[in-house]
């Protein structure tokens, strides 16, 4: 008989983990801190710079930072997200044979400052609205939320919908929304809303499903929220080819999308 680990029980039920304790150690989570700052301010280590992104080195520093794919950009961010830890994490919760990353986004929000505060929630929504026309319906796709700061409720931890991965697929949802009431995402007849925090500690991780719905408020504390949403792949998964904005355009390249767990299964739906 084999025994479901309660990760993999809390991940199937819920919709999302929760790695409460840090994953990795002390020294990744400050060199990924450097790093973060390096490509805020421009810097490159690698010698390229990162994707086309929402936000840009010099621009506004009160409003939420989102750079697309800093690990092509800097060799610590690329450290942290091959992590071995992290695709162990992601295997116990899944049974995959392969866990892939193939998008990172680098995710900076500054605390709330005077009378307006600057659009730096993340409205309700899942994550397979942006995914669902670059890969094919089925794949096992998924988010490993990395920490880097303390993220708690008053600086503007993310909020899972328990459960919400398991109704239907449903339309609806803005990541730019600042409404970021319930109302704002289109509830499935005969559903409840149940939200929970996902506080975490720097070094500490959860991970939700492409279909579970989440969002966060803004950060009240006085540091910044920081962390990296790590976009993941296992072996049940395939991508739809032949578009020039494809997200998933890297996947061949192991230095900018590498295997966290296990290898690369011949013949699987990959
Ligand atoms: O950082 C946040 O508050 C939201 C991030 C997000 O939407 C994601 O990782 O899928």
């Amino acid at each position: 008989m084999q025994l479901v680990s309660d990760t993999a029980q809390s991940y199937a039920k819920n919709g999302f983990h929760i790695f409460s304790e840090p994953i990795v150690d002390n020294k990744s989570v400050q060199d990924a801190l450097a790093g973060m700052d390096n490509v805020r301010a421009g810097k490159y280590d690698l010698g390229r710079s990162p994707e086309e992104s929402p936000w840009n080195p010099g621009d506004d520093v009160g409003q939420l930072c989102k750079i697309e794919q800093p690990q092509m950009a800097d060799r610590a961010i690329a450290e942290l997200i091959r992590s071995p830890e992290i695709g162990d994490c992601v295997a116990a919760a899944t049974a995959a044979q392969m866990v892939q990353v193939w998008w990172v986004q680098l995710l900076f929000k500054p605390p709330v400052s005077g009378n307006a505060p600057a659009a730096t929630k993340v409205g309700w929504h899942h994550d397979w609205t942006y995914w669902k026309n670059f890969w094919q319906d089925g794949s096992e796709l998924l988010t490993a939320w990395f920490a880097l700061s303390d993220v708690n409720e008053s600086s503007g931890a993310m909020k899972f919908v328990v459960g919400s991965h398991q109704w239907e697929d449903v339309d609806g949802g803005d990541f730019y929304s600042q409404q970021n009431t319930p109302d704002d995402f289109i509830l499935p007849p005969g559903k409840s809303w149940d939200e929970k925090f996902a506080l975490l500690p720097p070094g500490g991780m959860s991970i939700h499903h492409k279909l579970t719905v989440h969002g966060s408020g803004w950060n009240f504390s006085s540091v910044p929220r920081r962390s990296f949403a790590i976009h993941l792949r296992t072996e049940k998964s395939a991508s739809i080819n032949g578009r020039g904005e494809d997200l998933t355009r890297y996947i061949d390249d192991m230095d900018i999308c590498p295997i966290i767990y296990g290898k690369q299964v011949d013949g699987a739906f990959a």
